[in-house]
């Protein structure tokens, strides 16, 4: 038995402090974003089961809202980086989440390969009903003993194998189980969890347990004596020297929330390097999993949800009001760019192309879900007839609602979004026409928008009016991808 922590032991340990704690802010950035939590797909509105802002939108339909407006400004003292920064909170969540997990596997290799898992993993049945007896024991205010021949006791032990081999990798289970790639090509994955309400309700029960352990734990470390505690846990060895563990372990500590106020400041402070920093590690795994998935949703007529949130004011001004009127006789949609057979096509035209219908889970960033069927024209015949050359890789969707009139809160800029050409080509790629069996409403995007399953919401653009294919989108509005990307720091690639 040792009387010490290996080394590798310290450094996890300290390793798995930091990145907690920034997992536990970004995702509490997320969190605000959208600050209810469903067990239900269909979200709806005021079924939330936990509601963490006093802002009430009913499925009433006289008054127009959309899905920013139930977003919070959190401050930076929980959220990471706060003040409603969800693409950023994003970026520091899926950043970090490489490094836990990268970590949680060495980790655990360790634990094996050191023959360390006969501490940590229970072989008989006994320990539940000594654990129990250890529980009463601190309740009467005295320490158990440690189990014979190991470092920790039975309540001690029970609960260490539960965080580490059962919450983790559940929390790790239900953040992928969010993914709408992932979603979208394995639909009964989600199913595991009750969807993917159920996975983000789950996913933040999560928070809470490592919560309630991080609290637990600091205070059986008081109860034990901070200094044999520190001196086990910072220099491995309880019989090191005591000051010096103190010093190191409270330094260690100071340094992990310094760091903490230096990147918040940083990232409200200089939100577009903060997103592109960020995405050098976060954009390849959005990207590869765009890239590998595709979309194999069939939900059943009776899945669709009764009400579906809208994100997005319509277009407003009297062109396209009277657009509208007359029923968009007169809507053309321009195709073009890298293309060899530009074209501008009429309602009628576009539908002469072909038709498919789907039923399927759409996944705002924000975190609601709902299911709809959605009909139209397949993207890739409209490839077909325009033909991209070999230059384009992206194509580009103009949209008809200028966001500083319907918007406004400082952005700005007609909305748009690219996405990589092969997206373009999946077969749940549409141009819907439709929506649960009638023409596209206004507010869902009337008279075309686009729907590309395994993406997250804002790629589907409503209200289109345009679409180009381009090399790259990098001289269009910003230059980050899209509008949102622009205007809000998302990742251009929404797999996740
Ligand atoms: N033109 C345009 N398209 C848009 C948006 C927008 O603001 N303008 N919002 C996007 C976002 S963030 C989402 S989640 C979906 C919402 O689609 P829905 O309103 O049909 O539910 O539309 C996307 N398409
Ligand atoms: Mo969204």
């Amino acid at each position: 038995m040792p009387s010490f922590f290996p080394w590798w032991v310290v450094i996890t340990h300290f390793l798995n402090i930091f990145f907690l704690l920034l997992l536990a802010r970004s995702g509490l950035e997320v969190l605000s974003a959208f600050p209810k939590l469903y067990w239900n797909d269909d979200c709806p509105p005021g079924r939330e089961w936990a509601r963490f802002s006093k802002k009430m939108y009913g499925a009433d339909s006289r008054r127009m809202w959309s899905s920013l407006d139930e977003e919070e400004s959190w401050s930076p003292v929980v959220a990471l980086p706060g003040r409603k920064n969800l693409g950023l909170g994003r970026h520091w969540h899926f950043m970090t989440v490489q490094f836990w997990i990268l970590t949680g596997a060495v980790y655990v290799v360790l634990v094996f390969a050191t023959g360390y898992w006969r501490y940590l993993i229970p072989t008989r049945w006994e320990i539940v009903p000594e654990a129990i007896r250890a529980v009463g024991t601190y309740l009467h205010f005295q320490l158990p003993s440690k189990l014979p021949g190991q470092p920790f006791e039975a309540a001690q032990k029970l609960t260490y194998f539960l965080l580490i081999f059962v919450l983790a990798p559940v929390q790790i289970a239900t953040g992928a189980a969010m993914s709408p790639s992932v979603l979208a090509r394995f639909p009964r994955y989600g199913k595991l969890f009750g969807g993917k309400q159920g996975a983000r309700s789950l996913h933040f029960l999560g928070l809470c347990a490592f919560a309630a352990f991080t609290a637990l734990h600091t205070f059986m470390v008081i109860v034990h004596g901070v200094p044999k505690e520190f001196a086990s846990i910072v220099l491995g060895d309880e019989h090191a020297n005591r000051t010096l563990a103190v010093s190191v372990g409270l330094l260690g500590i100071f340094g992990i929330l310094l760091f903490h106020v230096i990147i918040s400041w940083f990232s409200l402070r200089y939100r577009r390097a903060t997103q592109r920093l960020l995405g050098v590690m976060v954009d390849p795994f959005e990207r590869v999993i765009s890239r590998t998935f595709t979309s194999r949703q069939h939900f059943a007529r009776g899945d669709i949800s009764p009400y579906h949130r809208v994100n997005g004011y319509p277009p407003t001004g009297a062109d396209y009001e009277q657009m509208a009127a007359d029923g968009f006789t007169d809507y053309r949609l321009a195709v073009g760019g890298l293309v060899e057979h530009p074209v501008s096509l009429s309602l009628e035209q576009l539908r002469g192309l072909g038709r498919r219908s789907q039923i399927v889970k759409h996944n705002c960033i924000q975190g609601w879900t709902a299911v709809a069927e959605w009909g139209g024209v397949p993207l890739s015949a409209v490839l077909a007839l325009v033909c991209p050359t070999a230059q384009a890789h992206y194509v580009v969707f103009y949209a008809m609602d200028d966001k500083g009139l319907t918007e406004g809160e400082g952005r700005y800029g007609f909305f748009y979004e690219s996405m990589e050409l092969h997206l373009a080509t999946n077969p749940q790629t549409i141009l819907a026409l439709e929506m649960n069996g009638a023409p596209l409403p206004i507010e869902h995007g009337a008279p075309v928008r686009l729907r590309v399953e395994t993406q997250l919401g804002f790629k589907m653009v409503k209200w289109i009016k345009a679409i180009e294919f381009v090399a790259d989108p990098a001289d269009i509005g910003m230059g980050m991808g899209g509008w949102r990307e622009d205007q809000q720091y998302y990742a251009n690639a929404a797999g996740i």
